[in-house]
């Protein structure tokens, strides 16, 4: 899954894409590297960012979507929180909500299940602006577990079919240093809910933090490793930014797997 934040703040890109003609260029970019799905997203979800209103969001987004949607053979995701900002991206073509709150909006669940469209449920404690003071857990994998076991079920209640549901731990929101490592090597407790998973490491603090503060754009080797790991213990989906490099980590995961 390839990112294309369309924010004039996110933290990993700066903002270079926030003008839709870069950002759909960068999108095709994407594709030709070997992406399976690219995730637009118009709110940055970085610690400590202010939210984004909803008509500021659907213009970031909506444009570059029915774009990507006409000029790219994939499927398009939207990363948002706001039901409205599904519909539209949905009724613009996207066919997967990406949604950081584990769907919260009390409207999602029903927006997603009306477009007849894919949702991962990610786990975040809290809300952006807030979530990095001092993160606690009795037990990180038990308990966003348990939260990610129930977000499944109330999807499905909702009349969305497991097959159009996958979960993300999520790397980075509301999580020290040790629990994004705890969540990397435990990962394979998340496997056995029976829905794909979906991890997002790239360029986030904690490989910065294993690497001696590297800054975000010498983030980049980590990031592979990262999704070595993933790969090789058969998660589904990788959120990264730089496709190119993370397919060929991908590929050389796979000879193993296949053993030629
Ligand atoms: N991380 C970010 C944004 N959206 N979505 C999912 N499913 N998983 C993630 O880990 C995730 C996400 C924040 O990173 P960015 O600002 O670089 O996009």
């Amino acid at each position: 899954m390839g990112v294309l934040n369309v924010t004039p703040d996110s933290f990993s890109d700066g903002g270079r894409f926030l003008d839709h003609e870069a950002a759909v260029e960068h999108g095709l970019r994407m594709a030709e590297e070997g992406a399976d799905i690219l995730d637009v997203g118009g709110e940055s979800t970085r610690p400590g960012s202010d939210p984004v209103t909803l008509d500021a969001e659907i213009a970031r987004v909506v444009p570059v979507v029915k774009r990507l949607v006409a000029e790219v053979g994939l499927p398009i995701s939207i990363d948002t929180r706001k039901a409205d900002v599904a519909a539209a991206a949905l009724e613009a073509g996207a066919s997967l909500v990406n949604d950081v709150s584990g769907a919260r909006d009390p409207r999602m669940l029903g927006v997603v299940a009306a477009g007849e469209a894919g949702l991962v449920l990610m786990h975040m404690l809290g809300e952006p602006k807030t979530m990095q003071i001092e993160p606690r857990y009795e037990d990180v994998v038990a308990e966003v577990r348990a939260y990610l076991g129930k977000r499944v079920a109330a999807a499905h209640e909702a009349g969305i079919g497991h097959d159009r549901v996958a979960i993300d731990p999520g790397l980075g929101f509301g999580k020290t240093y040790e629990h994004n490592l705890t969540l990397m090597r435990e990962i394979d407790s998340f496997l056995d809910l029976g829905v794909p998973v979906v991890v997002g490491p790239s360029r986030k603090s904690f490989i910065g933090a294993a690497l001696g503060d590297a800054p975000v754009d010498r983030r980049l080797e980590g990031t592979a490793g990262a999704v070595a790991w993933l790969a090789g213990r058969g998660v589904h989906v990788i959120r990264v930014h730089e496709v190119g490099p993370m397919v060929k980590v991908l590929r050389v995961v796979d000879a193993i797997r296949a053993g030629g």
